[in-house]
């Protein structure tokens, strides 16, 4: 029984979305029996926690989806970027076709894990007192497991309906003809914003930083145009692993300025007509590493947007002339009528950095130039403790008692990206150090999970029941993440990709910024005769 006071399984994993559920696929073909403790309610992690107005994913399909043959063959989808509830049909879909949710215990957070020396075998323990022993312990808790939102002052005083997006009721609020303040301009306040207008409120958003949104290029699907192609879907998912962020696109060979301004010009309106994130991740190889030929697509993002907007104090917050940060070191959102109806009359963008939020009241949001907004219903899109703050908040000791948020307070430290010194047997994937916020997710998630299995498939055939790295392979994977973003702009600004969003947090790069082709390289080498680890 998965809900068992006392659980016994091979492999314990935490979390049922896309990472966890691949694991228990992967595994179980192997013969390991596996369990899945998930703290929400159903499958699809980040689909199953983000219902609010809009949400929808930023990758397209089938590039965001498994490359499971029992899965993809017998599934179509209605547009080329799913909205959160086709998300949880593919699901229920996966569920049908795996079985995953047989072995998944739901509204089971886990609260502590301790590793026992003797037995080799990890003890974990969950919020309401029940107990899991496993060899392997897992961790598919995604990068965005911990919400957050600042303390301003008198947040609990707002009588009106309030939520983080994270946290946004399932059966939806009716927000037509209502007042609504949307705080936070990521991925989650863009489409918030969009899609509370397009559904007919009056939106305020707060804005601190300009999202350098791209045009989404939505397009509906036929499931006999799917179908037709189904053959070529392999050979599509073995290119998908070739890219630098696991899509069907990649970098250009060419430098920004190899080519001439006409020839530039060209090559940026292809890939703004084509959608999606290809004027990021299949533009001009130097784009993320030379300020010069950032400023190039910062310049033409910037023509393109203003042009959009006619209100022109809307136009200078949300698409300045002079660039706040360099274009894709923060995550660009897509988007579809965004920028059409924030410049609505009825509609306001808030500049946060001008005038700061003072603090909540019983009916509104009171900003520091003494302005009083009232609104009905707020919108708290201000992101996660990302990337860290859900693994660091489970009660993961290592073999000497100290736990994982103690380890981690001053910076992160992992080895490969997917195990900690300290933490036998336990692996974890979409986290810290690995290609995760730079990559597609199921790609990452295949990429990192495969090496999981195989890592445990080998253990098993060498009799080996300890797998622990040392401090001095973490020191030197921490140094070559460092390395690696180094060459690039990302940290030249204030993301979450860098930690930067929470504060007090250590400033330093999350994310294996290297790509998966050459992380995949690295990671497989160091399998072939576990370097880097103490195996027993
Ligand atoms: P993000 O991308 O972390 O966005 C959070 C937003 O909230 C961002 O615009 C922040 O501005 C803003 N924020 C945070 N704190 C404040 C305060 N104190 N005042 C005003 N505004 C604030 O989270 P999302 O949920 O949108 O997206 C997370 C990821 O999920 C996304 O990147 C995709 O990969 C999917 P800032 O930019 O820090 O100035």
């Amino acid at each position: 029984d998965t809900y068992a006071k006392q659980l016994e399984t091979d492999v314990l994993i935490v979390g049922a979305g896309f990472g966890g559920i691949y694991l228990m696929h992967k595994l179980r073909q192997q013969g390991f029996k596996c369990k899945i403790y998930e703290a929400g309610k159903d499958l699809g992690g980040i689909w199953h926690w983000n219902c609010y107005p809009g949400a929808r994913v930023d990758s397209q399909v089938p590039v965001y989806e498994y490359s499971i043959p029992e899965v993809y063959e017998t599934w179509t989808w209605s547009e080329r970027y799913p909205g959160w509830a086709e998300l949880r049909r593919y699901f229920d879909h996966v569920d049908k076709q795996l079985q995953i949710r047989k072995d998944t215990a739901f509204e089971t957070r886990v609260t502590g894990a301790e590793f026992d020396k003797k037995s080799n075998k990890w003890n974990v323990k969950t919020e309401d007192g029940r107990q899991a022993t496993a060899r392997y312990l897992l961790l598919a808790t995604g990068f965005a497991a911990k919400r957050y939102f600042p303390d301003w002052k008198g947040l609990n005083t707002f009588e009106g309906i309030i939520h983080h997006s994270s946290f946004w009721p399932e059966e939806g609020v009716d927000v037509k003809g209502k007042r609504v303040a949307v705080i936070g301009t990521g991925s989650t306040g863009i489409q918030l914003s969009q899609e509370t207008s397009r559904e007919g409120a009056t939106v305020t958003v707060f804005q601190r930083t300009p999202n350098l949104c791209l045009p989404m290029v939505q397009r509906p699907l036929t499931p006999e145009d799917q179908m037709k192609r189904k053959g070529e879907y392999p050979r599509f998912f073995e290119d998908r692993m070739k890219t630098f962020a696991g899509f069907q696109y990649d970098f250009s060979d060419k430098n920004t300025f190899d080519d001439t301004p006409e020839e530039r010009e060209a090559f940026f309106q292809k890939l703004w007509d084509n959608g999606g994130f290809e004027f990021w991740l299949a533009t001009y190889a130097d784009m993320l590493y030379d300020a010069k030929a950032n400023d190039e697509a910062y310049n033409f993002w910037a023509k393109k947007t203003r042009a959009r907007i006619t209100d022109p104090k809307k136009r200078d917050i949300l698409a300045p002339l002079k660039k706040r940060h360099a274009f894709g070191v923060k995550r660009p959102s897509l988007e579809q009528d965004f920028y059409e109806q924030m410049d609505k009359p009825t509609n306001e963008v808030v500049d946060v950095r001008e005038t700061p939020i003072k603090r909540f009241t019983k009916t509104g949001i009171e900003t520091y130039d003494g302005l009083h907004r009232e609104f009905d219903i707020i919108a708290l899109a201000t992101g996660f403790d990302s990337v860290t703050g859900g693994m660091m908040t489970m009660g993961l000791k290592d073999v000497h008692g100290v736990d994982l948020s103690r380890r981690w307070a001053k910076g992160t430290y992992t080895y490969l990206g997917m195990t900690c010194a300290g933490f036998p047997n336990l692996m974890f994937l979409y986290g810290a150090h690995g290609p995760t916020a730079f990559s597609n997710g199921p790609s990452c998630v295949e990429a990192q999970g495969n090496w999981i299995v195989d890592a445990i498939v080998k253990a098993s055939k060498e009799n080996i029941t300890y797998i622990n790295p040392t401090k001095d392979a973490e020191e030197k994977w921490h140094k070559n993440v460092t390395q690696i973003s180094n060459k690039t702009l990302f940290p030249t600004a204030d993301s979450w990709y860098m930690g930067a969003n929470i504060p007090g947090k250590p400033r330093e790069q999350l994310n294996y910024a290297g790509g998966i082709p050459l992380y995949e390289k690295e990671t497989r080498a160091a399998l072939e005769n576990w370097e880097g680890f103490i195996t027993a």
